[in-house]
């Protein structure tokens, strides 16, 4: 018998959630994780897992519990660990705080755990449920960076380009100017908090300087990853926080995937592109995108030669590069975009 994914588990699984994504963007090459623990309707205690060699959340979680959590739900957003890493696994302290039940958002896609805590909680005589629907879709959606690095050894890519209407980042001026509002500005910082790296390509840098951080209190420094097809990085444009893509990632001026490789290999598993555009084009004709968050100002500059924010390799009407909608939404007078490239068919 398999209890089943009740309403209030979803509501328990959403707290853990949120505690976990908190943590996006602080806990590489681990993925977030919240865990809370529950006994009749009552929080005995909650944590996440705050930073990679630390703690997991469930040993958080438990060690915040203010009695002893014998009998209680835990509901965890991963599946718990099974064998030891840079800590022990937490199997262990399941069976060993016996805790009556466990809610698991989503199954480990590392191949070192991937279904073992059900079977090995089973055993035990501990009670697993794995949940379904919503909250679950949230808890994988949580993980898809860490997923993808585990499966593939190359990080989710993310592109960002900040648009004209007609699809142009600068005039053809050679100056640079931002092209969309506040809201966008303080909706790129957040972004950027969440991921491990952000990238851009050196044409970028000379003519924006682009400090690549996010500016929010309290976030960690993030890679800044400068990709340097022919221009090299002037000694200004590299700090401690800098990864050359030709020194440090083996780029070869050409293919940019086992420069992901190698970056991902560095624990990176989610990645910022934030232009210019060919570097936006490569990464697309080379289909190594997950997703793309386009912002188009209300403004069009019909200019010749304005620079493209998407210099892909050209494409005919029958056959375009197709996107997949995922999300609108108006910040201030500009619009985010959201897709995700169509699947190949
Ligand atoms: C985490 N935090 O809360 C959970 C994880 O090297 P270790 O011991 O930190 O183990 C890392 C693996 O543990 C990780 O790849 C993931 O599969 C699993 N679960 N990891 O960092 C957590 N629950
Ligand atoms: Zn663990």
């Amino acid at each position: 018998m398999t209890d089943p994914f009740t309403a209030e588990d979803a509501a328990w699984l959403a707290h853990a959630l949120a505690l976990a994504e908190a943590q996006v963007g602080r806990t590489a090459p681990n993925p977030a994780v919240g865990a809370a623990c529950v006994r009749a309707g009552r929080l005995l205690g909650a944590g996440a897992h705050l930073k990679a060699g630390g703690p997991h959340a469930e040993v958080n979680c438990l060690a915040a519990c203010a009695e002893d959590p014998a009998g209680a739900t835990l509901y965890v957003t991963l599946e718990p660990c099974s064998t030891t890493g840079r800590t022990p696994p937490c199997c262990d302290l399941i069976r060993a705080k016996r805790l009556g039940r466990v809610v698991i958002g989503c199954l480990d896609p590392n191949p070192r755990h991937a279904g073992r805590a059900i079977v090995l909680l089973r055993e035990a005589g501990i009670a697993v449920t794995l949940a379904e629907g919503e909250v679950a879709a949230r808890c994988r959606a949580l993980i898809a960076p860490f997923a993808k690095a585990i499966a593939q050894g190359l990080p989710y890519v993310r592109l960002k380009q900040a648009m004209t209407l007609d699809g142009f980042i600068a005039d053809g001026s050679g100056e640079r100017r931002a092209v969309t509002g506040p809201e966008a500005y303080a909706w790129t910082q957040r972004l950027r908090a969440r991921v491990d790296a952000v990238m851009v390509g050196m044409g970028t840098v000379r003519v924006d300087r682009p400090s690549l951080q996010p500016h929010l209190p309290g976030v960690p420094p993030k890679w800044r990853v400068l990709v340097d097809r022919a221009t090299p990085p002037a000694p200004g444009d590299v700090d401690a926080h800098t990864l050359v893509a030709s020194r440090d990632l083996g780029y070869d001026g050409r293919d940019l995937r086992p420069m992901l490789r190698a970056l991902c290999a560095r624990g990176v598993n989610d990645v910022l592109c934030e232009g210019g555009g060919r570097l936006a084009g490569a990464l697309l004709d080379e289909g190594l995108v997950d997703e793309l968050h386009l912002l188009y100002a209300p403004a069009i500059l019909g200019d010749r030669t304005a620079v493209p924010g998407l210099a892909i390799a050209p494409r005919t009407l029958l056959a375009p590069l197709r996107l997949v909608p995922v999300a609108r939404e108006a910040l201030g007078a500009d619009t985010l975009l959201t897709f995700r490239p169509a699947p190949a068919t």
